[in-house]
This record gives structure tokens, C-alpha cells and sequence, in this order.
């Protein structure tokens, strides 16, 4: 049992933990609390996080950054094929279609899924947070942008199995920053009191994503979402960037374009000036040496100009913020506070615009770089049993309209019906009854395609099979239960057949009429609380079903059985679990070869490490230990293994750098040995003298 929150983000990611009574966002190895999503591929190894961003600009196309928005794509996606030419690493089509990143690993040209390239940043990440907790990682909550669709979501879902870990919830970015916010309120209006209302802005790397949420004591209801998940930090960069290149060009006539390693480092350079730009507003400078054809560069940029260049997309500030509003049908008035995370959210031109649509000033009581894993952390801690925190329940609300399709019995051609409207309460079940004789299946879809992040608005195929009719020949009715789950993704997670059993009087069965619509029959609540919680809940819900039951039920003496019916599901994009579990097989085997690479390059650093070490004492303290004879022997070998390391041992298997240590160590031990002793005796006579 473990209780862990990933935020994964399109640029930095963070890991949260439970530990000593509280969430603590834990330190990687180089002691810094944000871990770049960054994987690097090697001839022997990979490189994740921060190893890997060292390499961005050496090994630029075969280190891969800015994946996050791969998940769910077709390779044909347009979004995928507009930035496949200003990528520095190559893309490539997977099987079935998606997205995968082609790199040279291990001196072989391969091709990684999107899903196995976030999953392996999340081993990255579940080593932190082993290492901070000192013991295995598997439950945990992963947060995902709140637009992300189904394919998307299922992708990550995907991607966290591969890397061992159990996703108890992909959570809503702005939902765990919600949970992060209201979990440690002690001032919450009452359950029947008005609810507090706050609005949550996240503006990231990639994207911008807002949602307004209504509080009382122990509950946090998300009444909105609205996003534009094309505005985020990088587009500043990419500003600047295009501002920087025309002037390079006329300055110093170099097409910085043609060369990606001169692109990244501008990159690099300019997301650096624009956060200093944050911070002040006078004349900055932005220096690159050697930066192409051995030239340096220069140029400088204030505040003001950079904001000029940036109108249009601060312009898009306010839009979702608008939609935000209007979905949620509140006023500016009922705002108790707007409560802003994210990196890019630091930009003061940003903040300037959210606060004058508010009218008011912004909150920035939550760590901006961490709420979102720490909210994802809390969220583990109510879900997992072995932990106890307050009482909080979370609603969430669906992102896209979501429909479904189907056959109408009266074979008039397609019926249609929204079973899930935008903002809908999630995670959430409905039973559908449909009279039908044989299989028969669902399409689900969202309905706006125009708000979806690509073009097809499919999310699945589902065919309830082993339909029969009833032994009379009549329509049999058959329950399906469609839900969206904890993760935001919508199912058929069940179907029964009602079958009619012959009754005494051989009465008439009732709902025998063709019916083309199906009716909500039960809905089931299913919010996510802390046990306790729901267990209460489900007792509530028990009681609602009876009152919610038709007084027919009780009239004809009929008896009944329940089938339960085998669903087929494909959804859109659905990893084959052929391929998942080759993932997870791969991936533990590239885990292996990490590992061992480590051990190897370790055992070099030994050797090295001894040779100086061992170079200098000679000289030093150790000189007084070692005959002048023995001395040269020892000098002569720590020269040759230096030299050796240099040439024949640069690239020896483990063993090798094991055995030459321990030839070292033939001569240098007993040196050593005897420097010891002479160290010990002086003590000693000390400790004896303290005894007498
Ligand atoms: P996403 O949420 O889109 O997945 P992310 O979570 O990786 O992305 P964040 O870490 O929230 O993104 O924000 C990173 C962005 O914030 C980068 O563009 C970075 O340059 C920008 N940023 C960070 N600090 C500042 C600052 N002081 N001023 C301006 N921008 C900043
Ligand atoms: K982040
Ligand atoms: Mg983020």
C-alpha cells in the first residue's frame, strides 16, 4: 500500500507522498523537486528526467520532450503531422494506427508508443518516490489535463501499467489543485449552506485549463470546465524564439532553422529570458556563445516589447474564462476567490488579464508548481483503505457531451441520445432498458466534435451479445449499465436479460410495446469517497432506487430472471492487451539494462576514483608506509590503468573494472593497511590509559 501522486506535465513533473502524517511533494537524486519529462535513449541505456534533459542538446534526436499530447492520437492526426516537421526527434506510426517516437536505442533503430514512452517517466518517478518512501510503489494517482478524452485518458491508464504501477484514479489536473485547496479548509460553509465558489486556473506548459468549483464542509462539487489546451508557457517561447531568429538572421545571417541544435538551445535560452522577464521589467540580455558556424549572439528584449510581441496569445486569455462562466451561469459576484497554479500563471501580463476579468485580485495560496500532484497524493491517501484522512468527497464533471447510437429495433435506422451532458457529475452509472431479440450494439461519441482536441469524436463500439427472445417470441428487455468511471472514461460495464418466467395466470408481461428510446431507469450514485463515505452513500442510493421505483412493478405476478449478457468492447485506440503486456515485459527489461549499466559504469567510477585517490596519498600521508621500490611498482600501474581507462578500458564489461580494482587493491591495501594500524595504536594506548 502506498500512497503516491504523479503530475505529469508536458514539461515538469512532480511526485507527492504520505508520509509522517502528511503530503510532501519528494526529491529526485539531484535533489530537486521537479523531474523534466524528458527520456533519453543511449547505445547501452536510457537516460529519464533530468539525465535526460542534460542530453537534449548533444543527443538531440534521440531525446524525446513534449509527449504528453501524443496519447490517443492517430499517427494522421493533423496535430501530430503539423508538428511531426518541428520536432527534433522523429515521429512514426504505430500498428494500430497511434503515435509512436522512433530513436536509435541500444545501436538499433526503434519505435517507442507514446504509452511506453510515458511509462517510462513514470518509472522515473516511481523510483523517487520508492526511494523517499523506502519501500515498492504501486497504488497511485495520475493527473491528466481535464480535457483529455477517453482515448487520451485509456493511453495514460496504459502507460501506468506498463510501468508497474496501480492507477487508482487518473485524476483532473484542476481537481487535484480543488482537493489540494479544500481538503485543509476548516471554514467551508455548512453542508446546507449556500457553497463556496471557487475558480481554479492551471496554465502550464501546453495547455490552460480552468474550472469553477462549488465547496461546503467535506465536499468538493467541479461545476465547470472550460480550457484551451493550445495555450500554455511554450507559446511565449515560441514567440520569442521567432523573435529571435528573424533578428539572428538579419543580424548575424544565420538561419537558425536549419540547425535543431542551435533551435534547442535558442529554446532553452529564451524560456530562461522570458521567466527573468517575470520577474523584471528593464532591459534583459539573451547570450548564446558559439551558436552556429562558431558565432556568438546577442540581443536583449524588456517586458513591455515582449508582451507587444505576445498580444495575440495573451488574447486568448480570457476566452475560456468567459465559457467558464456562462456554462456555470454565475457572475463575476459569486466568486469568493481565483486561485491560480501552473508555471505559466507566473507571466504578469497573465495574471493582469484573469484579474480584470474577475475584477479581483488572484490567490496564490497553493504552490503553483505542486498543488497538482499534491492534490493527486490526498486523492490516494482517501482511496486507499490502509490510510486515514478527513472525510472529503470529490464530484467531478464530464468533460464532452457524450452519446450514444444504436440500431433502432424497428430497423428505422439509427437512434440517438445524449446519456451524458457536458458537466454531467462523474465518476456516475445509468441503467438503460432496451426490448430487443438479439445482440445489438452501442457506438459512443461525442457530441461537439468542434470542442475536441482531434477530429474523430468516436469513443467506442460496444455489442451486447447472446440476445435471445423471450420463450413467448416477444422483445426481451435488456438493462445496460453505461457508466463514466473514476478515471473519467466512459464504459458499458454491464448488461442483463430480463427473462419472464411463465406466471400462474398467464398474465400478460408488462413493457412488451417496441420501445426505440431507452429510459433511465436507475441512477446509480457512485461518487468517490473515503469508505466511510460511501458506504453511507450506497445506503442512500439503496433508498432512492425504492422510491424511484414505478408502482407498476408491484401489479402483475410475474416472475422474473436476470442474465447477466457478455459485452464486447473496442474502444477507440484500445491498446491490444497482447501489446500491453509485451510493454510490460519490454519495459522491465529495459529497467534490467539500466540497472546493469549503472552497475558497470559504477565500477569504473571505482577504478578512477581509486587511481586519483590513491595517486595523491602516495605523495601524502601514505608516503611514510610504502618502500620507495613498492611505491614505484604501485605508481607505475595507477599511471597504466589511467591510461587504460582512457583507451582498451573505456568500454569494458563490470568484471573487467572489478578485477583491475582489485589488482590496484594488491598493493594499495596493505599500504593503507599498515597507515591504519600506526593511525589505531596512538588511540588505543589513549583508551587504555582512560581505563587505568
Ligand atoms: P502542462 O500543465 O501543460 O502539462 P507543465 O505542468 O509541465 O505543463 P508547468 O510546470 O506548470 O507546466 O509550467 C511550465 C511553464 O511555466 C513553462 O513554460 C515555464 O517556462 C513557465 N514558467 C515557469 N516559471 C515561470 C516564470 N517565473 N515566468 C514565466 N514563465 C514561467
Ligand atoms: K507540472
Ligand atoms: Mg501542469
Amino acid at each position: 500500500m502506498s500512497v503516491v501522486g504523479f503530475d505529469v506535465g508536458f514539461l515538469n513533473c512532480y511526485v507527492a507522498v504520505a508520509r509522517a502524517g502528511g503530503i510532501e511533494t519528494v526529491a529526485n537524486e539531484y535533489s530537486d523537486r521537479c523531474t523534466p519529462a524528458c527520456v533519453s535513449f543511449g547505445p547501452r541505456n536510457r537516460s529519464i528526467g533530468a539525465a535526460a534533459k542534460s542530453q537534449v542538446v548533444t543527443n538531440c534526436k534521440n531525446t524525446v520532450q513534449g509527449f504528453k499530447r501524443f496519447h490517443g492520437r492517430a499517427f494522421s492526426d493533423p496535430y501530430i503531422q503539423r508538428l511531426k516537421s518541428s520536432l527534433v526527434y522523429d515521429l512514426a506510426q504505430m500498428p494500430s494506427g497511434t503515435t509512436g517516437i522512433k530513436v536509435m536505442y541500444m545501436e538499433e533503430e526503434k519505435v517507442f508508443s507514446i504509452e511506453q514512452v510515458t511509462a517510462m517517466l513514470l518509472t522515473k518517478m516511481k523510483e523517487t518516490a520508492e526511494h523517499a518512501l523506502k519501500k515498492p510503489v504501486a497504488d497511485c494517482v495520475v493527473s491528466v489535463p481535464c480535457y483529455y478524452t477517453d482515448a487520451e485518458r485509456r493511453s495514460v491508464v496504459d502507460a501506468a501499467q506498463i510501468a508497474g504501477l496501480n492507477c487508482l484514479r487518473l485524476m483532473n489536473e484542476t481537481t487535484a489543485v480543488a482537493l489540494a485547496y479544500g481538503i485543509y479548509k476548516q471554514d467551508l460553509p455548512a453542508p446546507e449552506e449556500k457553497p463556496r465558489i471557487v475558480v481554479f486556473v492551471d496554465i502550464g506548459h501546453s495547455g490552460y485549463q480552468t474550472s469553477v468549483c462549488a465547496f461546503n464542509k467535506g465536499k468538493l462539487k467541479v461545476l465547470a470546465t472550460a480550457c484551451d489546451p493550445e495555450l500554455g508557457g511554450k507559446d511565449f517561447d515560441e514567440m520569442l524564439v521567432r523573435h529571435f531568429c528573424e533578428e539572428f538572421g538579419k543580424k548575424y545571417k544565420l538561419d537558425v532553422k536549419t540547425k535543431p541544435r542551435a533551435l534547442v538551445r535558442l529554446y532553452q535560452e529564451c524560456e530562461k529570458l522570458k521567466k527573468l522577464m517575470s520577474a523584471n521589467s528593464s532591459d534583459l540580455p539573451l547570450n548564446i556563445e558559439c551558436f552556429m558556424n562558431d558565432i556568438d549572439v546577442s540581443g536583449k528584449l524588456n517586458r513591455y516589447s515582449f508582451e507587444e510581441m505576445c498580444a495575440d496569445v495573451l488574447g486568448r486569455v480570457e476566452a475560456p474564462l468567459h465559457n467558464l462562466m456562462e456554462q456555470a451561469k454565475l457572475k463575476k459576484e459569486d466568486i469568493y476567490a481565483v486561485e491560480i497554479v501552473g508555471g505559466a500563471s507566473r507571466i504578469p501580463s497573465v495574471k493582469e488579464r484573469i484579474g480584470r476579468f474577475f475584477g479581483k485580485e488572484l490567490s496564490t495560496t497553493l504552490n503553483a508548481d505542486e498543488a497538482v500532484a499534491r492534490g493527486c497524493a490526498l486523492q490516494c491517501a482517501i482511496l486507499s483503505p490502509a490510510f486515514k484522512v478527513r472525510e472529503f468527497s470529490i464530484t467531478d464533471a464530464v468533460a464532452y457531451p457524450i452519446s450514444l447510437k444504436w440500431n433502432s429495433a424497428a430497423e428505422e435506422g439509427l437512434s440517438d441520445c445524449e446519456v451524458f451532458p457536458k458537466n454531467h457529475a462523474a465518476p456516475f452509472s445509468k441503467v438503460l432498458t432496451f426490448y430487443r431479440r438479439e445482440p445489438f450494439s452501442l457506438e459512443a461519441y461525442y457530441n461537439t466534435p468542434r470542442e475536441l482536441p482531434y477530429p474523430d469524436p468516436t469513443i467506442g463500439q460496444f455489442v451486447i451479445q447472446k440476445v435471445v427472445p423471450q420463450a413467448s417470441g416477444e422483445s426481451s428487455k435488456v438493462k445496460v449499465k453505461v457508466r463514466v468511471n473514476i478515471h473519467g472514461i466512459f464504459s458499458v460495464s454491464s448488461a442483463s436479460l430480463v427473462e419472464v418466467q411463465k406466471t400462474e395466470e398467464g398474465e400478460e408481461p408488462m413493457d412488451t410495446e417496441q420501445q426505440a428510446t431507452p429510459e433511465e431507469e436507475v441512477i446509480i450514485n457512485n461518487h468517490i469517497h473515503s469508505h466511510f463515505v460511501f458506504f453511507f452513500n450506497q445506503k442512500e442510493s439503496k433508498t432512492e432506487k425504492k422510491s424511484d421505483q414505478p408502482p407498476q412493478v408491484k401489479k402483475p405476478k410475474v416472475k422474473t430472471k436476470v442474465l447477466e449478457l457478455p459485452i464486447e468492447n473496442s474502444p477507440q485506440w484500445e491498446l491490444a492487451i497482447d501489446m500491453l503486456n509485451l510493454f510490460v515485459e519490454n519495459e522491465g527489461n529495459m529497467i534490467m539494462q539500466d540497472k546493469l549499466e549503472k552497475e558497470r559504469n559504477d565500477a569504473k567510477n571505482y577504478v578512477e576514483e581509486y587511481v586519483y585517490d590513491m595517486r595523491d596519498k602516495l605523495h601524502g600521508r601514505l608516503e611514510k608506509f610504502v618502500s620507495e621500490a613498492d611505491r614505484d611498482i604501485l605508481s607505475l600501474q595507477l599511471e597504466d590503468t589511467e591510461n587504460w581507462l582512457y583507451e582498451d578500458g573505456e568500454d569494458q564489461p563490470k568484471q573487467q573494472y572489478i578485477d583491475k580494482l582489485a589488482e590496484l587493491k594488491k598493493l594499495g591495501q596493505p599500504i593503507q593497511e599498515r597507515y591504519m594500524e600506526s593511525e589505531e595504536r596512538p588511540r588505543a594506548f589513549d583508551d587504555m590509559g582512560k581505563q587505568i
